[in-house]
């Protein structure tokens, strides 16, 4: 069966446990696991249906989610089949047994260490992989081939936050807890769009706000974003200048007398040096203002309630890491906090959300080549004598590490010659990835161990090591608020995967290194709880110490528990620092002076357009996993890339029409989304699309690899570019069986439906001879499919194959699509017709009006966008509670309430 599992649980070391194995962690046949997505890791409940399938629900035990689940959660089913799955280890190309793919790998690390040193090879690893997984990559690195070359795609994501914590506490520690989130009075959401990235975090936040009207939230993003749905303020600030917005702030506390000068005296030093700058740079509203790109009074009223407002909570992600003074904005709204000794009680703090699953994880283990394991220092000799004795391995170098952007720059220079990628997706998600894809075309050896058979990295890769996915893994995760949480395996591992704690440890034992011969998962975990034991004797953070010794039984029952948890105590820590207590050598917090810089490269006539990138609500990453979901691809299909009206009309440029955008390192061309909510001057496009899914490729391509100076992330959130409309006249959508891209046209994109895929195609000229063209991307036809084709003086064309009476292909093009039902046609790919079906498909449109949903709005309920209009139109419906009464629309997660809301609106103008 295509997609299918069979076969039983293995038994093999690293080869997943079955569900029915895991005492503590089934409750009424359900297997209590943690979300593969989001760092707000949700408890899901996942009951496996025997067929390779599970029912998913949200844990109602699980205190990050309390039973919710977002779209993604919540469709995670959808994603557990094995089509496209990378099932076997391959070597060249050819399928190996993993004995002699891991000899492969042995082989070659040995001889470039032999010939070039340990710093010639590197790991780049990722937040999608368990705790275990992780802590066994950065010993071998660490450890025992004696460098630092290992960092993770957190580096793309959380090191601005790390390095800003870091600097202001002496560690990198999280103060507070989700439920400051329902306890404090003001809310900043900077740079987070909530609603669609931490989605459950928003319906808490939401709840409370219902319950306490007087919780006030301010959203401090260029964009007008769905999160804005709850903000009291929105202020769309120019990009990058979220510094000046926080060193004002800081001026205007000290200015309306909202310092606590006990606390900064007992607790902070280098007070008097930041607000030194904050007076001269940012003296009063009216100068940020005009900094920011703001109205004064908006400006005003957030210093206002930030003054007057005892328990503030300032979220902050990815509008702040992934630029060039990342860190500077971390610290200057930390410096808030420490200022007004808002920091550690419940109620108040700075709260960084994470991006990925395990970004957290990462950052405690050492995955990052700036930290070295469980947070200690590989600068501080004390530390490295103390992990190296721990591990029994060779020195630990004191020569800093490549991070992730040099790492390939190095791989570019021929520095670094043996390259493991291990969970990320790099050449679709780092900056300027087109350079770096010709730099990993020339590296000499490149394994990557990945879940899925066909990346745009593991397009390059010289061997392939299948690994587990979600669902069959098993180990921990951390999440935002320090919480670590089991996930649980609840699928036997399909074919030949393994989980990559196992890969990692073989080719450990294979260069002859000791301390590598873990029997499972739960082992790994007690080495690394007895390090962390010796951190936190050592004075460091990271101490879960209590949790070291569990046996597999107590491993597999572990509950949920927030870290530190040393050795003695049980119930973990919801908040640090409230003892005023700082993990600095003296004890006092930091703040820093953050003078003003500038973000790197400016737009100007050439490329005057800033390009912003980011998140779509149903979509992960490169699309790897959600882009398997039928129901998740329908909310946004395409790379759409967003502009205001005002640039469209002033371009040329028209909604649903094509563009070409082009930065210095690279162009592609995509459709065209018009968005008032978009400041003048500035586009966005999301992050997910590449080449395996469309013919845009990665929109990292054109993204400027311009660094932080102090973390190394890159400032994915600002390159300048150029927009230029593009002609493509002839439109085309195309359902297929297989993933087969179709060459000869301008722009394609692919999106799951149920029974294959659904195209969108353009070009400026039809193909030559657009049914044979149509023919060649059936895949193998059968013999006895029936072909329909059809082609008016217009040039409108269909073709139809028919195998009795399911579709097997269709195509319909022409330059007027406008009329056809897309939505419909796809939903009836997967379905056997009868007569007035396989009418109404032929003509493109269903016999009956309204019958066609349009572009799904409610993802968990499968609510398209006609059918919400038209019930707006003639039942009246005037709120979002409305619909959801009458179509259940937004009634489970509630992601789509914001755009619920602007339909109304939209109904309303249009009345
Ligand atoms: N649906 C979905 N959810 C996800 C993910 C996903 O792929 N899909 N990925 C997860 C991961 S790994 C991460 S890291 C998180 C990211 O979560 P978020 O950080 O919330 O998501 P982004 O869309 O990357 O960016 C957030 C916002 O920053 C804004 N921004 C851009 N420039 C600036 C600026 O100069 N200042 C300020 N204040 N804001 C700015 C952008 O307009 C954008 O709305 O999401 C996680 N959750
Ligand atoms: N332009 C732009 N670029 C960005 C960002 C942005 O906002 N804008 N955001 C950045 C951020 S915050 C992030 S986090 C990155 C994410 O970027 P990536 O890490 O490149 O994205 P993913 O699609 O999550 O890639 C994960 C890969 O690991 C595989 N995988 C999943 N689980 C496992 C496992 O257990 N083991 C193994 N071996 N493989 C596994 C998946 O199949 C997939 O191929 O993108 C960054 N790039
Ligand atoms: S908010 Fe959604 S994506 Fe994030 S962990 Fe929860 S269910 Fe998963
Ligand atoms: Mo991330």
């Amino acid at each position: 069966m295509p997609g299918g599992r069979g076969g039983a649980c293995d038994r093999l070391p690293g080869a997943g446990r079955s569900g029915a194995g895991v005492a503590g962690g089934v409750v009424n046949g359900g297997v209590r696991t943690t979300c593969p997505y989001c760092g707000v890791g949700c408890g899901v409940l996942a009951t496996p249906d025997g067929a390779g399938g599970a029912a998913i629900a949200g844990d109602p035990a699980h205190p990050a989610n309390f039973g919710r689940l977002c779209s993604k959660g919540s469709a995670l089913g959808e994603t557990l089949d094995l089509d496209g799955r990378l099932l076997e280890p391959l070597v060249d190309g050819r399928p190996v047994a993993w004995e002699a793919a891991l000899d492969a790998v042995g082989e070659s690390l040995r001889a470039t260490l032999r010939q070039h040193g340990p710093q010639a090879v590197a790991f780049y690893v990722s937040g999608q992989l368990l705790n275990e997984d992780y802590y066994v990559a950065n010993k071998l690195m660490k450890g025992f081939i004696g460098a630092n070359n290992i960092d993770t795609n957190s580096r793309l994501c959380m090191a601005s936050t790390v390095a800003g914590h870091t600097r202001a506490f002496g560690a990198d520690t999280v103060p507070g807890c989700y439920e400051d989130l329902e306890l404090c009075d003001l809310l900043l959401l900077v740079g987070s769009n909530t609603a669609w990235c931490h989605p459950v975090l928003y319906q808490r936040i939401k709840a409370a706000r219902a319950a306490r009207p007087d919780l006030r939230v301010v959203v401090i993003d260029p964009r007008r974003t769905p999160t804005c749905d709850i903000a009291d303020l929105h202020l769309p600030l120019a990009p990058g200048s979220d510094v000046a917005l926080f060193n004002g702030l800081l001026a205007a506390l000290d200015a309306r007398g909202a310092v606590d000068e006990a606390y900064v005296g007992a607790h902070v030093d280098g007070f008097d040096a930041a607000l030194a700058v904050a007076r001269t740079e940012t003296p009063d509203a009216a100068t940020v203002a005009a900094a920011c790109d703001l109205p004064v009074g908006d400006v005003a009223q957030l210093y206002d309630w930030f003054a007057g407002t005892e328990r503030v909570v300032t979220v902050f992600s990815q509008g702040v890491n992934q630029s060039a003074v990342g860190t500077d904005k971390v610290n200057a709204l930390i410096n808030c906090h420490l200022a007004t000794g808002r920091i550690g009680r419940p109620g108040m703090g700075p709260l960084s959300f994470t991006g990925q699953p395990n970004a957290m994880g990462g950052r405690e283990v050492g995955g990052l080549a700036s930290m070295l394991a469980c947070h200690l220092d590989y600068a501080d000799a004390s530390h490295r004598a103390l992990v190296q004795a721990f591990w029994g391995g060779g020195p630990i170098s004191a020569t800093p590490g490549l991070k992730a952007v040099d790492l390939f720059s190095a791989i570019e220079s021929g520095q670094v010659r043996w390259l493991w990628v291990m969970g990320t997706n790099p050449l679709a998600s780092l900056p300027q990835a087109d350079r770096f894809r010709a730099a990993l075309a020339t590296c000499e050896r490149v394994i990557v161990s990945d879940c899925v058979r066909d990346t745009d990295t593991t397009a390059l890769a010289h061997v392939l090591l299948p690994a587990l996915a979600w669902g069959e893994k098993s180990g921990t995760v951390s999440n935002s608020e320090r919480r670590i949480s089991r996930q649980r395996a609840f699928l036997p591992a399909p074919g030949q995967a393994r989980a990559d704690w196992w890969a990692l440890s073989q080719v450990a034992q294979r260069l002859g290194f000791q301390g590598f011969d873990y029997v499972d998962e739960a082992a790994i975990f007690d080495e690394y709880a007895r390090l962390s034991a010796l951190a936190g004797a050592a004075g460091r953070d990271f101490d879960i110490g209590a949790l070291a010794g569990l046996d597999r039984a107590a491993y597999d029952a572990l509950e949920p528990v927030q870290w530190p948890v040393p050795a003695g105590t049980r119930q973990g820590t919801a908040r640090l620092f409230d003892d005023g207590r700082f993990y600095t050598p003296g004890g006092r917090a930091r703040m820093l002076a953050c003078a003003s810089r500038a973000v790197g490269s400016a737009p100007d006539s050439e490329y005057p357009l800033v390009l912003n990138t980011g998140r779509v609500r149903d979509h992960w990453h490169t699309l790897t996993r959600t882009g398997k979901s039928p129901r998740l691809s329908g909310h946004i299909a395409e790379p759409l890339l967003e502009l205001n009206p005002a640039d469209a009309t002033r371009l040329g440029l028209t909604d649903g029409g094509f563009a070409r955008i082009d930065s210095r390192h690279g162009g592609l061309v995509t459709r065209v989304a018009l968005d008032s909510g978009l400041r003048a001057g500035e586009v966005f496009l999301p992050m997910h699309w590449n080449r395996t899914f469309s013919s845009t490729g990665p929109a990292d391509a054109l993204v400027d690899a311009v660094l932080d100076p102090v973390s190394g992330q890159p400032q994915f959130k600002l390159t300048p570019v150029r927009v230029t409309a593009v002609a493509l006249p002839w439109r085309g959508m195309l359902l297929t069986r297989q993933p087969r891209a179709p060459g000869d046209v301008d722009y394609f994109t692919r999106a799951r439906v149920a029974g294959g895929w659904r195209w969108r195609i353009a070009a400026a000229q039809a193909p030559q001879d657009v049914r044979a063209w149509a023919r060649s991307l059936a895949g193998p036809p059968a013999a006895d499919w029936q072909w329909l084709e059809y082609t008016d003086p217009l040039g409108e064309c269909r073709v139809l194959a028919m195998d009795g009476d399911r579709v097997m292909l269709a195509l319909f093009a022409g330059t007027e699509l406008d009329w056809l039902a897309d939505d419909w046609l796809a939903a009836r790919f997967g379905e056997a017709l009868d007569g007035p079906a396989r009418r109404a498909f032929l003509a493109g449109v269903p016999g009956s009006p309204g019958a066609d949903p349009g572009r799904t709005v409610c993802a968990c309920h499968q609510v398209g966008i006609n059918t919400i209009v038209q019930a707006i139109v003639e039942r009246g419906l005037d709120s979002p509670q409305a619909i959801g009464a009458t179509l259940k629309a937004g009634t489970n997660c509630g992601s789509c309430v914001p755009e619920l809301r602007q339909i109304l609106a939209a109904a309303d103008r249009a009345a």
